[in-house]
């Protein structure tokens, strides 16, 4: 075993981990997440989730693949094209990519919104203060309002004026059936899982088969680079994008490793 392999227990800040590392993005990830888990932003399971999706970047090579790409740049025109698009955010995304998502909201003028699986007040304030001392102005999802129809669980509870009225939604991380649902009711989604298998990008306009740590700063470069695009240009990019391909090649990627 390398003395590469591992880092000590102790790290306390993510500034510790070697650069070099070959696993440095794994590191960091988990590092985020076990913080993430202490400061009550993110649940226990959340870290079954972030082995899962770890696992899944392991065999895509740990890189942002060309379909991944342009899945990234559609869902920047997506965004870019909406007249209510809202971001959502759940206990990991708040952990990993906090300081991203708000840039990424701040370049397409989206909301923010955090939606939870295991909904509690204190997670819901944790969240919402985590991101706002990341830069956001305005957090939705503390009313919850409304409902998705056909939703038994807590992820069902939105904001009336969020993603209950959001023509564009992104949905990241979640393995379940808000995407069905969300698509039941007419709004074109985007969602970031590593996982092609999985229920949501299974549904989605836009499957992103990508770490989150590298779709989310890359959405947001596509997205000020397509700032001045005229609609048509827009338009093109979107009909383009062949969701079915970007899924079978995600596939293809992990089974074959290129
Ligand atoms: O914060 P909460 O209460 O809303 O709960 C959030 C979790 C993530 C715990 C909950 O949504 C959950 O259990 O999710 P799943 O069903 O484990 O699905 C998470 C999906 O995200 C899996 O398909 C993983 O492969 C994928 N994933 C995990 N980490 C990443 C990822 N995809 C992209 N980037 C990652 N870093």
């Amino acid at each position: 075993m390398s003395d590469h392999e591992t880092v000590p227990a102790e790290v306390e800040d993510e500034s510790e981990i070697p650069a070099d590392h070959p696993r440095y993005t794994d590191l960091v990830t988990r590092h985020r997440i076990e913080r993430g888990v202490e400061k009550g932003i993110t649940h226990l399971q959340g870290m079954h989730a972030e082995g899962r999706g770890s696992a899944f970047d392991y065999l895509l090579g740990e890189e942002t693949t060309p379909s991944a790409d342009d899945a990234e740049r559609a869902a920047a025109a997506h965004l870019l094209l909406a007249d209510r698009p809202v971001l959502s955010i759940n206990g990991n995304v708040a952990a990993l990519v906090p300081a991203e998502m708000v840039a990424l909201a701040d370049a397409v003028d989206a909301d923010l919104e955090v939606n939870l699986f295991n909904r509690t007040p204190e997670r819901i304030d944790a969240i919402a203060s985590h991101l706002r001392k990341h830069g956001a102005e305005d957090v939705k999802g503390i009313e919850a309002d409304a409902l998705i129809p056909g939703l038994e669980h807590e992820r069902a509870k939105v904001d009336a004026d969020g993603i209950y009225a959001a023509d564009v939604v992104l949905v990241p991380l979640e393995d379940g059936d808000r995407a069905e649902a969300l698509e039941a009711m007419g709004k074109t989604e985007i969602v970031i899982d590593l996982n092609p298998l999985s229920r949501s990008p299974r549904v989605a306009d836009v499957p992103i088969v990508d770490n989150i740590v590298r779709a989310v700063p890359n959405i947001t470069a596509h997205a000020r680079e397509l700032a001045d695009a005229d609609e048509a240009t827009l338009e093109a990019i979107v009909t383009n994008f062949d969701a079915q391909a970007a899924l079978e090649a995600a596939e293809a990627r992990i089974r074959s490793g290129f």
